[in-house]
Order: structure tokens, then sequence, then C-alpha cells
């Protein structure tokens, strides 16, 4: 095979890896990130899961949707964890006894037949949709997937466009580290030090049953992740309460953006009325590159809305905004010249490193705080796709050869260490797997 030369594998034996790591991971009704680490549905990882499952049965990959965005809150937020009833309470700490979302008749509408958390995570979940869609559009007209899911994605983009509009300049925020899925990234670091860390006797860390504590988030940092979770399930789940910790993410928004162009999509194909979701669509790219652009590092940067500053900071959720459709070619090129820096090396680093390689705070192996990640690495690839310029489409080509080199040779792990390629965290990994499959197809 001609990609085989590239990736230094077997696109065969990738592929049947691939789809055995998902199979293995699938529980009935949704697939696991991993079975040891993370034991329920976690929101984001859904979405990444569905776009490689639609290679192998678009119905399961519709399903895996379907679920997840069955346990939607009546206020139009998609938990970031859906909880499985048969795996005992003490396997994954924060647990359904923590969040307790369908306590006294749920908050805020949270469902009483399953247990969830009650922050968010990217808003992936149309861009999936209409990807899964597309896969096999006989079977999903079929299964009336796309009429049942658009009510759905609409309220969920509504509520972040206006619950989730905390500065109140057309952005979504972010209210916990665990919301723009990059856990302990350093962009974090200076709006989370103003919190007061939870007594760490009051909790118990099972990630660290499964796990190497280097490669994880210190004790301090899961300190103030606690005490923020449980000060927003204390204020009821309410957006509108004071939050210790509020920041405007390039990554998060940039990904919104991506999913209201779809849910555009997706509203034209059943015949609904698009131009709502484009309208936010193109909102929320004005107030990303007029809040958001970080001219003097060529890169998008969170901001604290505790300050209102830009932070300094360059993190591969800044590189994000090149999965925005249309975004003006000025951005695009500077963020490209960005990545190919020595910030993020990419073309000579494996995949893209979550934050930049010249930081103080880089650490190779600590989980957000440099390692590479496979689901970065496919929205970044996906942007350079878009982009089109002869360059772009090189470095998108060489960037889809190191997934799949680092999948293979990591055993689809977690994360890898950008300067060896080394798997860190656990290994089969369902994204990791899910769009290894999806570069192959
Ligand atoms: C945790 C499940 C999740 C991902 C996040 C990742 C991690 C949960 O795992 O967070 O317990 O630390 O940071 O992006 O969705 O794979």
């Amino acid at each position: 095979q001609s990609g085989a030369r590239d990736t230094g594998c077997d696109h065969g034996r990738l592929r049947a890896a691939a789809a055995s790591v998902l199979l293995g991971n699938w529980n009935g009704t949704g697939t696991v990130p991993s079975r040891s680490l993370y034991p329920h549905q976690w929101s984001w990882d859904s979405a990444f899961v569905a776009i490689g499952l639609r290679h192998l049965s678009p119905r399961r990959a519709q399903q895996e949707l379907e679920w997840l965005l069955g346990a939607q809150w009546a206020d139009g937020r998609i938990p970031h964890i859906v909880f499985n009833p048969a795996v005992p309470a003490g396997a994954y700490f924060p647990g359904p006894d923590f969040w307790r979302s369908s306590a006294a008749g749920g908050h805020r509408g949270a469902p009483a037949f399953a247990e969830t958390s009650g922050i968010v995570q990217p808003p992936v979940h149309a861009l999936a949709a209409w990807l899964v869609h597309r896969a096999d559009p006989h079977e999903s007209v079929r299964r009336g997937f796309l009429p049942r899911l658009a009510p759905k994605l609409d309220a969920w983009h509504r509520y972040l466009a206006g619950h989730r509009d905390l500065g109140g300049h057309g952005l979504a925020a972010i209210i916990h580290p665990w919301e723009p899925g990059l856990d302990n990234s350093p962009c974090w670091d200076a709006p989370l030090a103003r919190v007061t860390p939870a007594a760490e006797d009051s909790y118990r860390r099972v990630d660290l049953d499964h796990s190497v504590a280097a490669d994880r988030p210190t004790d301090l940092d899961y300190a103030r992740y606690v005490r923020l979770a449980r000060d927003y399930r204390d204020s009821g789940y309410d957006d509108a309460a004071p939050h210790a910790f509020r920041v405007e993410d390039p990554g998060f928004n940039s990904l919104l953006i991506a999913a209201e162009y779809a849910l555009a999509d997706i509203l034209r194909a059943v015949g609904g009325d698009p131009a709502p979701a484009l309208e936010r669509a193109e909102r929320l790219t004005a107030a990303l590159t007029t809040r958001l652009w970080d001219a003097g590092r060529g890169i998008f940067a969170p901001r604290d809305l505790g300050s209102d500053r830009l932070l300094p900071v360059a993190g591969v959720n800044g590189l994000l905004p090149l999965a925005v459709p249309g975004l003006p070619s000025a951005f695009t090129d500077a963020l490209v010249t960005t990545a190919t820096g020595e910030r993020f090396g990419l073309g000579r680093t494996h995949m893209v490193p979550s934050y930049d390689l010249t930081g103080a705070a880089f650490d190779a192996n600590r989980y957000w705080r440099g390692p590479s990640w496979f689901n970065t690495a496919w929205l970044v690839h996906r942007g350079l796709q878009a982009a089109g310029t002869p360059v772009t489409r090189r470095l998108a080509d060489d960037l889809r050869a190191g997934v799949l080199r680092d999948a293979w040779r990591s055993g689809f792990a977690e994360y890898v260490n950008p300067h060896t390629g080394a798997g860190r965290g656990i290994k089969d990994f369902s994204w990791t797997a899910a769009l290894a499959l999806d570069l192959l197809a």
C-alpha cells in the first residue's frame, strides 16, 4: 500500500486493530473512552467515537449520539458524563453521588432516568451527527436520525450562546477546566490559582489507581477542580451564580462555530431554516477574532473574564480556529506560521503538542501540559485540509501519516510524548482508535 510507506504500518492491520478497540469499548448503549480509567460515557469522546464508528456501523454511530443526547437537560446542556448504572459507584471520581444530577427532581431539568455530571464539554456533536448522517444517508433517513437530533442540537447551541455568554460579548464561557476538555493545560493556571482548593481528605482520586501520577494532573489541581465542581453543584448548577473560574476559550468557541455550520447543514437536510444557526456562527466568528486574537503571538488565546485580559499562553486550543469554516486567510496564514514554528514544531514533532514547546510550563509527559493528543491533531488536520493551499495540504498529509503511525506504535494511547512519540496514559483509548479509522477511510 502507498500509505504504508508513509506511516510504517500495514493499514489493513491498523484498521482491524482500531475496530477491535472500538468494539471492545462498546457497552451496549455507547462507547466508554477506556474500560479501566473512564468507564462511563463522555460527551466529546462520544462525538469523536461516532465519527470513527460510522465507518464500521453507521447505525451504531447514530445510537452513540442518540444515547448521549437522550441525557440532555431541559435547559439544553449536554452533560460531560452520562453515568452507567451498572458500573460500581467507586469506579470513577467524581461519580453520580458527587454530581447528584437527578436529586430532588433534577436541577434545571436534568433527566430522572440517568445520572449525569452537570458541567459540559466542547460542542462537537452537530459536526459528528452530520458526518454520521453522510456516511449512510439511507439508514439515517430510515431511522429518522436527523429530524430527532436537530431540535436537541439546536437547544444545546442556544444554551451555550445564551446561558453561557457570561462575558456578554457573544462567546460561550467555560466555568471549569474540565469543560474545554484540556483539564490541566497551563492555559488555566492563572485563573485556577485564584480558586481555593477543596480539602484533600474530602474525596479520593480513583484515576491514580489506573495511571502514573507523573502523567496526570497534580493533587493541587484536583483539589481546585473539586472545589469548582462542588460550588457549581451547590448553586443548583446555576450559570448566573458567581463563578470563581470564567474563561472564554478559543478551542471551545471554534468547535461551537464549526458545529453551528454543521447544524445549518442538518437543518437544511430536514427542511428547516438554517438562518439562525448561520447567524450565530457569524456572530461567534466576529467575537472570536476581535476578543481572542493575540496578534503578538500569532495565535488565539483564552480570555480570563476575572481580569478581562487575554492570557499570555500558547496552547493547541489557540490553533483550533483553523477548523472554523471561512476563517479569514490572514488568521489562517498566521496560525500556520505559528503551528510550523518553534512553539509547536508541526512537521518536526509527533502530531501537535498540546502546549508551547518553548513555554516554561511545558511538560512532555503530563497530560495536557505538552503531550500530543489524537483528537486535537484530527481537528488541526481537518482545518489544514480545508484551508486548501498546496502548503496546508502537504502539512495535512504529513499530519495524517503521523497520527496513523503514532496510533499504531503506541497501541492507541491516550496521548504521546511529542518529542519521542512514546505512548502515555492508558492504551486502547477510544477516540484514538476512532479517529485513526476515520483518517484511514
Ligand atoms: C478526567 C475522557 C476524558 C476526556 C477529557 C480528558 C479526560 C477526565 O478524560 O478528562 O477524569 O480527567 O481530559 O478531554 O474527555 O476521555
